[in-house]
């Protein structure tokens, strides 16, 4: 399948997370020790990594059983592996993993997480990421761009800081000269970058129309070159940044938003196409409506707090009933590479039950599908929608 969005890089950036310490830091497992062990988020993050991870075994895995989503997926990764979920500590999974050359791994990681390709998440504004673009790095062509611009879109003092720095727009104020910069940085890192897809993460709060630094770079940058290099924008709504900033990457959290912006963008520009994805359970449904209003909408995966069985077997259902093969059920978002293993085989299995599901509906009518016509739905939900949208 292709991986719709993750935070994995090329293998040449050497900046993908993977291995045991990594697998079992990810930031999901880390709120979750905070609720099972005697320490402060402080004192957590005062220890090294292999520590860490240690102290996540010992109180998630053998002190108590590892039933919720995230602790489960590292067990289908360690059997993936032929590592024993029950082991009492890492000693063995490290030799395992000090054993394996990136290379090689990569490859063996996306083969048994069956993904033919995925699509990283790019951030000009990250200067760890940008020297390699600047650079030149070979990037694997398994691995495709898609441009982030965050900063642009909720940090505008920050990031026209960043633009003036690298000898883009001069002032903060969002006159046409200014504009002209930001689309001219944007189409920069479009040539860099040749990105799928341009993305934003958003508050719940996102509103349009509005009077705001927000709604005019997205009206006079974004949307426009995104027309003019026939590229789609990804936009995913309602998370809420650092409700607990001792938590660190672990410290967001989630909003209700309103659908109606979604539909009045993708109405007053027709000729943008969107991809959107909700965080909040309450907004999959409104979201589906408006993917029925408007055939420039692409409803896509079951991100973050919405990438948990129940809700991506309650969701998929809720999809194909209202849009038939016509959305894109599913991404990992994975951040360590082997997590690519865990978020698929589950999702698989879910999305798999929800298709099953519409041709029983049909069975009674005398409609049942051909093993041909079930491949077909199968690689429209798990790759072809989605290379069509991004023109791959
Ligand atoms: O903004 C995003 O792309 C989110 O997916 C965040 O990276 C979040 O921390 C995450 O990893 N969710 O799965
Ligand atoms: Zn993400």
């Amino acid at each position: 399948m292709l991986d719709f969005h993750t935070h994995l890089y090329t293998p040449s950036f050497g900046m993908t997370l993977w291995g045991v310490d990594e697998i079992l830091t990810y930031h999901y497992l880390v709120a979750e020790i905070m609720r099972f062990a005697p320490i402060t988020p402080a004192e957590f993050f005062a220890m090294q990594k292999p520590q860490q991870a240690d102290l996540i075994w010992d109180y998630l895995f053998v002190r108590n059983s590892p039933i919720s989503e995230a602790t489960t997926g590292v067990c289908t990764i360690f059997a993936a592996f032929g590592l024993d979920p029950r082991a009492n500590d890492l000693r063995e999974a490290r030799e395992y993993f000090a054993k394996q050359s990136t290379l090689e791994h990569f490859s063996r990681v996306l083969e048994l997480a069956n993904v033919e390709s995925l699509v990283m998440t790019n951030d000009p504004f990250d200067d760890r990421e940008s020297p390699h673009w600047e650079g030149g790095s070979v990037r694997d062509p398994r691995f495709h761009a898609a441009l982030r611009i965050d900063p642009l879109l909720n940090a505008w003092q920050l990031a026209s800081s960043k633009l003036r720095e690298k000898g883009y727009s001069r002032t903060e104020q969002l006159d046409d000269a200014t504009l002209v910069e930001v689309r001219r940085f944007l189409e920069d890192w479009i040539v860099r970058m040749k990105p799928l897809y341009l993305a934003v993460s958003l508050p719940p709060t996102f509103a349009y129309p509005q009077d705001s630094a927000r709604i005019t770079i997205l009206k006079e940058a974004i949307l426009p070159v995104c027309r003019k290099h026939n590229l789609p924008f990804a936009m995913m709504i309602g998370v809420r940044k650092q409700v607990n900033p001792g938590l660190g990457d672990a410290g967001d959290s989630v909003g209700i938003a309103d659908v109606g912006v979604v539909e009045r963008l993708c109405h007053d520009f027709p000729d943008n196409r969107f991809l959107v994805t909700m965080l909040a359970r309450e907004n999959q449904q409104a979201l589906c409506v408006a993917a029925r209003k408007f055939a420039n909408l692409l409803p896509f995966g079951c991100w973050w707090f919405m990438n948990n069985p129940s809700l991506v077997a309650e969701t998929t259902k809720m999809r194909l009933e209202m849009l038939g093969p016509s959305f894109v059920p599913q991404h990992s978002d994975a951040r360590v590479l082997e997590h690519l293993i865990y978020k698929w085989r589950h999702s698989r299995r879910e999305i798999a039950s929800a298709l099953a599901g519409r041709y029983e509906a049909l069975a009674p009518s005398g409609w049942s599908p051909t093993e041909e016509e079930i491949a077909r739905d199968a690689r429209l939900l798990l790759r072809d929608n989605a290379a069509t949208w991004l023109s791959l």
